[in-house]
């Protein structure tokens, strides 16, 4: 009988022990998803990539005052194209886009290789309306309010698009590291390098 009184104290301590488990584990779960959810909330930046090729929208800056210019000196909106593949890509005739009920901006060709992104490498793209100014200048401006970015390769397939946020002046977001999922904010941008 005492054998039998002490075997049911046990069990019930270890039922007690369980349930304790369980909630833990239950408090887990529920913190993990709350820490998911601000990090997506906090950075405001919705990432959409579905690529094949390792071209990546890697890197941009809404609102540029004195980060970094074009070729002639005007410190315009800048995109950062990364290719994490080992072969380079030239990028005429593909196209972007900052808003889905805008037209598609084509990026023309070019007789230098100013198209080109570097394998493991990295290109810039200005969306500054200055069309004139090089087949890299895009038209359309990126609003610090809040907009995307969109790139489609020549068959007019998305291959990789952001969406984001209002933006603060000189601060860019950009992926971390490289061609990553998670976006996160550059108080010192890094046009044209690596985000590591
Ligand atoms: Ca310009
Ligand atoms: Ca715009
Ligand atoms: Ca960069």
């Amino acid at each position: 009988m005492t054998y039998l009184n002490s075997l049911i104290f046990k069990l019930f301590k270890f039922k007690i022990e369980m349930s304790k488990i369980v909630k833990l584990s239950i408090r887990i779960t529920i913190a993990k998803s709350f820490f998911i959810f601000s990090t997506l909330f906090l950075f405001s930046c919705e990432d959409n990539s579905n690529n094949e090729i390792g071209l990546y929208i890697n890197e941009f800056l809404a609102s540029n005052n004195s980060v970094y210019a074009d070729e002639i000196g005007e410190y315009d909106d800048w995109v950062e194209l990364y290719n994490s593949s080992s072969d380079p890509i030239d990028i005429s005739g593909m196209y972007l886009a900052d808003d889905l009920e805008d037209n598609l901006n084509i990026i023309p060709s070019s007789n230098e290789f100013s198209t080109i992104v570097p394998a493991n490498g990295y290109l810039i793209i200005w969306f500054d309306k200055d069309q004139d100014q090089g087949p890299l200048h895009v038209g359309e401006k990126l609003s610090a309010d809040g907009e995307g970015v969109f790139l489609y390769n020549a068959e007019r397939v998305l291959i990789d698009s952001v969406t984001f946020g209002v933006q603060e002046t000189d601060i860019s977001m950009g992926r971390y590291p490289d061609g990553s999922d998670r976006w996160v904010k550059f108080t010192t941008p890094t046009p044209a390098k690596s985000n590591n």
